[in-house]
C-alpha cells in the first residue's frame, strides 16, 4: 500500500485505485508501487480478477516533468509488460481522461470499460513526441492502422461512444463506473478464459493495408512543415503491420527515445508548461466577479467573432451597435459563420440553435445595464473609444466589468476616461476571434485584481490562451511584430524579393511570411498606422498609393489573379524595387537565408528582452505564449524567447551589435538585460 496506489477487495475482484492528483501521472511514486500490486496480485491464489481505476481521474499520461531526466524504473513499459503476463482478465475502468501512457496502460489490459463522458487519447505528438509505452503498436491491434495513425498523428481524444465503435473499448456505462468495473471483470472471470492480451490481436492489422496507410501518411507528412513528430508516429504505426511485435515496441523505443532528447519536443514542453504558468495570475484566493451576461460593442467583424467566442463558452450576449442596419448585418454574419460550422460538420444544427437563443442585439446602451463585462471592439481611434467608455460608464452597472479590445491603444488613457478606472481592462482578441487561442489581457495601471483574475479565468473558460501583459504601444505581440517588420524594406531594397524573404519563414516554421500576410490583412491598415505615426514605407506605401492593398484588390507584393487566393511573383514590384533602391543608390547583392533569419528574427527577440525589463511581460516564456498562440511562431521552435537560447545568446548579440553598427537602427541595440542575461547565464533557464 502507498499513498498513491491502493488495493481493495470486492469479493474474488481485486481494485488497484491510483490517486496522484491532479491528473494521476504516472510519476515514479506511482510506477513503484503500482508495480508492486500487480506482481503481488498475478499470483494471488483468491484473486479471481484485476480492475485498474483512479480516483479523479483516469491516469492523463506519463508524467512529462520527468522527461529529459534519468528513467527510474520500473518503467511504464515494464508495468504493461507484467500486466500482459497476468492471465486472470484485466479490467480498466476509464473516467475523465486516459491520455498518453494512461491510455497505454489501458491497452495492457485484456479489456477497457469506460463512463460515456471519458476521452481517450494518444497526444504525445502535441508535445513533439510518440507514444512511448507501446501505443503505437497496440492501438492499432484494436483500431486498425488508419483509425490508429488519425488518432496517434493528430493526438486529439475521442469520445467513449467513438472509441466504442471503433474497438478500443469494450463497453460504455453509466454511474458507479468501479462497481460496474467488478462486474464486468467477476463476469468475465466467470468465462474462464483464455485472455488475449492486446499485443497477441494481429487480426486488424492487414499487410494489405499498407498502400492506402502510405499515401495517408504521406499527406499528414507534407501538413507536418519541418516536424519530427508527426513523421515518427506514422512510421512507428507502420512499424506496427510490417513488423513482428517486438521489433516493431523496440523500434517504437528507440523513436521515442530520440525525440524525447530533441530540441522540438523540449520546447514544445517548455509550451505546455508555459501555458499553464501564463494562465496564473498572483493572488490564488482572490474571489471572483460573476459572470452571466456580457455585452460587446461592435458587431464588425471583430465584435462578431467576440461575441461567438463568448457564447461558444456559454455566455448570454448582448450586442450592441450604432444602427439598426448595422446590428442586423453583424446578427447575420454570426448565422451565417454558425452555418457554415454546420455545412463542415463541426457543430450540430441543434447546438448551431442553442448558441444562437444566446444572442441578443441592441442598438440602446441602456440595455446593457445587466451585463456584468462589456467588451468594446469599436474602430481602432482613441476619441471614438474614449466616447464609448463614457457611455458605458454611465450606463454599466456598479462592478461591471469594462474591456477594451483595443490592439494598440494607452489602456491607461481609455480607463481614465471613466470613474472607475479599477473596472477597466484590455481584452485583446486575435482575428478571427471565435478562432484564435491568444488572450492579451492588458493590465492598466488601476485595474483591480480580482478584475483581471476574473478575465483570466473567462478566458480559459472561453477556451483561449491568457497571457497578461502591461501597457505598450502594440503591447508584447504587435510590437515585437512592428521590431520583427523595421528591417524588412532595407532587405528588399537591399536585394531580396519579397518572395525569397517568405520562403526563407516558411522554412523556418511560420505558416506564411510576412508578405503574404500583409497581402492577407490588406495593405491599407499598416498604411493607415504608418500615416497616424508618421511613418513612411517606401515600397508598401507606393503599393497603396496605387491602390493595391493586396489579396482584397488583387494585387500587392503578389498577385492574385481571377480572384486567386495563391499568390503569383509581381514583376511590377520587383521593378518597383529596383527603381526605388536605385533613387537610392543602393547596390543591390545576393541576401542568403542567414541573414534574413537574423535581420527579422533577432530584432523581435531584442523587443521581447526590453518588454521584460519593462515589466510588459511577467516571464520570457509569456512572450513565446504569445507568439506561438496569436502570430503562428513554429511550436518546434517554442517561441522566440526559447529559440534564442537554442540559437545561443552570445551569437545573437555579437549580430545585433553588427547590424547596430550598419545601420544605425534602434532595434538592433541590444538591450541590456540581453547581455546581462548572456553574461550571467540566466538564459539558460529560459531555455531549459
Ligand atoms: C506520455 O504519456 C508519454 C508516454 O507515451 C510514454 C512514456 C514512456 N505530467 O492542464 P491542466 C499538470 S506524455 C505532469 O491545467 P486541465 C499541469 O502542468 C503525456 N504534469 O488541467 C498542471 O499543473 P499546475 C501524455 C501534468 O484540467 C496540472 O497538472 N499526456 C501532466 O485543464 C493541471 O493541468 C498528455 O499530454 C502530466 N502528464 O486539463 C496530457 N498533465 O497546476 C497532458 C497535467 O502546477 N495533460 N499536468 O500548473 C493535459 O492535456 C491536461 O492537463 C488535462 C487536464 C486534459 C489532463
Amino acid at each position: 500500500m502507498s499513498n498513491f496506489v491502493s488495493v481493495t477487495r470486492d469479493g474474488g475482484v481485486a481494485v488497484v485505485t491510483i490517486d496522484n492528483p491532479p491528473v494521476n501521472a504516472l510519476s515514479f511514486h506511482v510506477r513503484e508501487p503500482l508495480m508492486q500490486a500487480l506482481v503481488s496480485l498475478r499470483n494471488g491464489p483468491d484473486v479471481a480478477a484485476i480492475v485498474i481505476a483512479c480516483a479523479g481521474t483516469f491516469v492523463a499520461g506519463a508524467d512529462i516533468t520527468e522527461f529529459g531526466k534519468p528513467v527510474r524504473q520500473p518503467d511504464l513499459r515494464a508495468i504493461i509488460a507484467v500486466l500482459e503476463t497476468i492471465a486472470k482478465p484485466t479490467v480498466a475502468a476509464i473516467h475523465g481522461t486516459a491520455l498518453g501512457g494512461g491510455l497505454e496502460l489501458a491497452l495492457g489490459c485484456h479489456f477497457r470499460i469506460a463512463d460515456s463522458q471519458a476521452k481517450l487519447g494518444l497526444p504525445e505528438v502535441k508535445l513533439g513526441l510518440l507514444p512511448g509505452g507501446g501505443g503505437t503498436v497496440r492501438l492499432p491491434r484494436l483500431v486498425g492502422p488508419l483509425k490508429a495513425l488519425g488518432m496517434i498523428v493528430s493526438g486529439t481524444p475521442i469520445g467513449a461512444a467513438e472509441a466504442l465503435a471503433a474497438g478500443l473499448i469494450d463497453a460504455v456505462f453509466d454511474g458507479a463506473l468501479t462497481a460496474q468495473a467488478v462486474r464486468f471483470a467477476s463476469e468475465m472471470a466467470g468465462k474462464g478464459g483464455p485472455f488475449t492480451p492486446v499485443r497477441e490481436r494481429d487480426g486488424r492489422l492487414d499487410q494489405a493495408e499498407l498502400p492506402a496507410f502510405d499515401r495517408q501518411a504521406a499527406e499528414l507528412a507534407q501538413k507536418a512543415r519541418g516536424l519530427e513528430a508527426p513523421i515518427a508516429c506514422a512510421q512507428s504505426v507502420r512499424n506496427a503491420i510490417a513488423l513482428p511485435f517486438e521489433e516493431a515496441l523496440a523500434a517504437e523505443r528507440e523513436l521515442f527515445v530520440k525525440l524525447v532528447a530533441g530540441d522540438q519536443s523540449r520546447a514544445q514542453r517548455h509550451l505546455f508548461f508555459a501555458e499553464r504558468e501564463a494562465a496564473k495570475v498572483a493572488g490564488k484566493d482572490i474571489v471572483r466577479r460573476k459572470i452571466a451576461r456580457v455585452g460587446v460593442i461592435g458587431a464588425g467583424t471583430m465584435g462578431g467573432g467576440i461575441a461567438m467566442a463568448l457564447a461558444n463558452g456559454g455566455f448570454s450576449v448582448t450586442v450592441l451597435e450604432a444602427t439598426q442596419e448595422a446590428l442586423q448585418r453583424g446578427l447575420a454574419m454570426i448565422d451565417k459563420n454558425y452555418a457554415v460550422s454546420v455545412s463542415r460538420g463541426s457543430l450540430s444544427e441543434e447546438v448551431k440553435q442553442q448558441r444562437l437563443a444566446l444572442f441578443k442585439g441592441s442598438i440602446d446602451y441602456a440595455d446593457l445595464v445587466d451585463c456584468d463585462l462589456i467588451v468594446e471592439a469599436v474602430f481602432e481611434e482613441m476619441a471614438i473609444k474614449k466616447d464609448v467608455f463614457g457611455r458605458l460608464d454611465a450606463v454599466a452597472k456598479p462592478g461591471a466589468i469594462l474591456a477594451t479590445n483595443t490592439s494598440y491603444l494607452d489602456v491607461n488613457e481609455i480607463a481614465a476616461s471613466t470613474s472607475r478606472p479599477q473596472g477597466v481592462v484590455g481584452m485583446h482578441f486575435f482575428s478571427p476571434a471565435n478562432i484564435m487561442k491568444l488572450l492579451e489581457i492588458v493590465r492598466a495601471e488601476k485595474t483591480a485584481p480580482d478584475v483581471l483574475a476574473t478575465i483570466v479565468e473567462l478566458a480559459r473558460r472561453i477556451g483561449k490562451v491568457p497571457v497578461v501583459v502591461g501597457v505598450c504601444h502594440g503591447f508584447v505581440g504587435n510590437r515585437m511584430l512592428a521590431a520583427r517588420g523595421t528591417d524588412s524594406e532595407a532587405l528588399l531594397l537591399e536585394g531580396a524579393t519579397p518572395q525569397q524573404i517568405d520562403r526563407v519563414f516558411s522554412d523556418f516554421g511560420w505558416p506564411m511570411g510576412p508578405f503574404q500576410m500583409g497581402d492577407l490583412a490588406g495593405l491599407d491598415i499598416g498604411w493607415r498606422n504608418r500615416k497616424a505615426r508618421g511613418e513612411t514605407a517606401m515600397i508598401a506605401d507606393t503599393l497603396c498609393e496605387q491602390g493595391h492593398f493586396g489579396q482584397k484588390t488583387g494585387r500587392g507584393f503578389y498577385l492574385y489573379e481571377n480572384g486567386s487566393r495563391t499568390p503569383a511573383p509581381n514583376p511590377e514590384v520587383e521593378a518597383l524595387i529596383r527603381d526605388k533602391a536605385a533613387e537610392k543608390g543602393i547596390a543591390r547583392r545576393s541576401i542568403g537565408a542567414d541573414e534574413i533569419i537574423e535581420r527579422a528574427h533577432y530584432p523581435m527577440i531584442n523587443e521581447g528582452a526590453k518588454i521584460l525589463e519593462e515589466g510588459i511581460a511577467a516571464r520570457a516564456s509569456d512572450i513565446d505564449v504569445v507568439w506561438v498562440n496569436g502570430y503562428g511562431f513554429p511550436v518546434g521552435k517554442g517561441g522566440p524567447m526559447f529559440w534564442a537560447g537554442l540559437e545561443g545568446l552570445d551569437k545573437i548579440i555579437g549580430r545585433l551589435d553588427h547590424w547596430h553598427e550598419r545601420t544605425g537602427k534602434d532595434v538592433f541595440k541590444p538591450a541590456p538585460l540581453l547581455r546581462q542575461m548572456a553574461e550571467t547565464g540566466a538564459w539558460e533557464g529560459v531555455a531549459s
